[in-house]
C-alpha cells in the first residue's frame, strides 16, 4: 500500500546532501591549494556575477552548528563530500595532515549526534596539480591518483564513514567539462570525441580502483559505492511496452557508465555509435570496472520520458519524448517536475541490474526564496515538490525495491556550480552577507517526514481524519 499515511520501512535512511565546493568554503586554509574550480571560479564570465567558492556558506568553520541543524531535523545520515586538494595538495604524494583532521572533526561531530557520516571521495573538484601535470582525467594517472586517495580517506576513516561513494555524476565533471556547452563545468575545456571518450573510460576505471583501495586499507569493513545522476527515465505510460522501452533506454543511455560497471562490458550501441572514437582499454581494465559494489547512489531530478518505438533508428525499439514550452519546472532551466522519477529510478536500475542497495542520494529542488517581513521563509513549492516525489520513493519501497534511504539536496542553499549563488536548493536559507541560517517550512516539512516515518499521520494536524 502506498499513501501519505503508511510508514516508511523501519530503518529507511533520512539524509540530507551537501558537496565540498559547494559548502566549505576556506579555500586556501590549512594548506588547501585550487582545485579545477578554483581555478574556472577566476574566469571571468564563466560564473553568475563571478562569484567564487571561496567562502561558500562557511561550513569549513561552521559545521558544528549545521550538525546542529542537522540533529534539530532528526537527520539520521549526512551525506558530504571531501575536497581532495586538502588531503593531497600536491603531486608529491604527501599527505596533509590538517586536511584530514577537517574530515576527522567532522565525522566524530557527527557520530557525536547519532548522525551516520557518508562521505563522497569526488565530487567535481579535482586537484588543479592533477590537470597541470597530466591534464586530469584525460590521463590513466588520475585513475590511480584517485585510488591512492581514496584508500587513504578509507584508512584513516573506515571505521567511522557509514558509506562511502567514490565518484558524483560523470557527465557534469566530463561530458559538461570537456565539450563546448552552455553551462560549462570546470575545467571548462573543449577536447575531441576521441579524448572524451577516454577520460570517461579512466573515470569509471579510477572508480573500480576506488573501490578496491577503499576495501583494502579500511580497518573495517567498508560499504562503498557511487553517486550516478542516471537518465530520469519515465515510461509515457505505464504499460508492458513502455516499461520494456524504457528498461532499454536506460541501459543504452547509460552505455558508457553504469552500463560497464554492472555488467562489466561497454554497451554495444555505445561502442557503435564512436567507431574509431572508441575509448581503447585492456580486459584487466574492464574487470577492476566492475568491481562489485554494495550500494548504488541515484541523483534524480528531472523526467526524461520515453515511449515505445518501434520505427526508432537502428531498430532499438524506443524513443524519448520531449517536453514542451509550458511542461512545469522549478527554478533551473533544466528542472522539469516529474515525481515518479522517485519511483522509476529504483525500479528500474533494480530490475536491470539487480542491485543490493539504493539509495537516492540526491533529490531536491531551486525556487527562488525570499525571507518576509518577519523573517520566515515560506518555500510552499519546495514543500509541494519534495512531498509529491516522497510518495513516489514510498511506492518502490512499497512494491518492494531495495530503496534503503534518500539524501535531500540540499541541507543548505550553497554555491550552485556556474549558477553561483543565484540559485536556492536548501532547506535552510543561508543569507551570503552573514552567512546566517534559517530552516524554511520545507526543513519543518521534512522533520515532520523523519519523525514520522511517514508523509502524513501521526501527530500531524492532517492525519488520518478525512
Ligand atoms: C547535481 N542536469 O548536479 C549535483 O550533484 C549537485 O552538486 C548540484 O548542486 C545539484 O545537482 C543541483 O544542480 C546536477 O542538468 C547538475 O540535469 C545538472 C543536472 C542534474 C544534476
Amino acid at each position: 500500500m502506498s499513501n501519505l499515511f503508511c510508514p516508511f520501512p523501519k530503518d529507511f535512511l533520512w539524509g540530507a546532501a551537501t558537496a565540498a565546493y559547494q559548502v566549505e568554503g576556506a579555500a586556501r586554509e590549512d594548506g588547501r591549494t585550487p582545485s579545477v574550480w578554483d581555478t574556472f571560479c577566476r574566469r571571468s564570465g564563466a560564473i553568475a556575477m563571478d562569484y567564487t567558492g571561496d567562502v561558500a556558506t562557511d561550513h569549513y568553520h561552521r559545521f558544528k552548528e549545521d550538525v546542529a541543524l542537522m540533529k534539530a531535523l532528526g537527520l539520521k545520515a549526512y551525506r558530504f563530500s571531501v575536497s581532495w586538494s586538502r588531503i593531497f595538495p600536491d603531486a608529491s604524494g604527501k599527505a596533509n595532515p590538517k586536511g584530514l583532521d577537517f574530515y576527522q572533526r567532522l565525522v566524530d561531530e557527527l557520530r557525536g549526534a547519532g548522525i551516520e557520516p557518508w562521505m563522497t571521495l569526488f565530487h567535481w573538484d579535482l586537484p588543479q596539480w592533477t590537470e597541470d601535470s597530466f591534464r586530469g582525467w584525460e590521463s590513466k594517472q588520475c585513475a590511480h591518483a584517485f585510488a591512492d586517495y581514496a584508500g587513504f580517506m578509507a584508512k584513516h576513516l573506515g571505521d567511522r564513514v557509514s558509506g562511502f561513494m567514490t565518484i558524483n555524476e560523470f557527465t557534469c565533471f566530463l561530458d559538461k567539462a570537456y565539450t563546448a556547452s552552455n553551462e560549462q563545468f570546470a575545467p571548462g575545456k573543449v577536447v575531441s570525441r576521441r579524448v572524451l571518450n577516454q577520460a570517461r573510460h579512466h573515470a569509471v576505471y579510477g572508480h573500480g580502483l576506488a573501490v578496491q583501495a577503499i576495501r583494502a586499507s579500511s580497518p573495517t569493513p567498508a560499504r562503498v559505492g557511487l553517486a550516478e545522476n542516471i537518465p530520469n527515465i519515465v515510461p509515457i505510460l505505464e504499460s508492458p511496452e513502455h516499461i520494456a522501452a524504457a528498461r532499454n533506454a536506460l541501459r543504452e543511455l547509460s552505455g558508457m557508465y553504469l552500463t560497464p560497471i554492472f555488467e562489466g562490458a561497454y554497451h554495444p550501441a555505445y561502442l557503435e555509435s564512436q567507431a574509431a572514437d572508441a575509448p581503447v582499454f585492456t580486459d584487466s581494465e574492464m574487470k577492476v570496472i566492475h568491481t562489485p559494489i554494495d550500494l548504488v547512489g541515484l541523483n534524480l531530478y528531472a523526467p526524461t520520458y520515453i515511449r515505445h518505438d518501434p520505427a526508432a533508428p537502428r531498430g532499438r525499439g524506443w524513443s524519448k519524448v520531449r517536453n514542451d514550452a509550458h511542461y512545469p519546472r522549478m527554478d533551473m532551466p533544466w528542472l522539469h517536475i516529474g515525481p515518479s522519477i522517485l519511483y522509476w529510478g529504483p525500479r528500474l536500475v533494480s530490475e536491470i541490474w539487480k542491485v543490493p542497495a539504493i539509495y537516492i542520494t540526491e533529490n531536491g529542488c531551486a525556487n527562488p526564496d525570499r525571507p518576509t517581513a518577519s523573517g520566515e521563509i515560506l518555500d510552499t513549492a519546495r514543500v509541494m515538490y519534495l512531498q509529491q516525489h516522497l510518495v513516489h520513493a514510498h511506492r518502490a519501497t512499497a512494491e518492494g525495491y531495495p530503496l534503503k534511504g534518500y539524501f535531500l539536496w540540499s541541507l543548505l542553499d550553497n554555491f550552485e556550480w556556474a549558477f553561483g549563488y543565484t540559485k536556492r536548493f536548501g532547506i535552510h536559507y543561508v543569507n551570503f552577507e552573514t552567512l546566517e541560517r534559517t530552516p524554511k517550512l520545507s526543513a519543518r516539512f521534512y522533520a515532520d517526514v523523519i519523525r514520522r516515518n511517514a508523509l502524513g499521520g501521526g501527530d500531524g494536524d492532517g492525519g488520518g481524519e478525512r
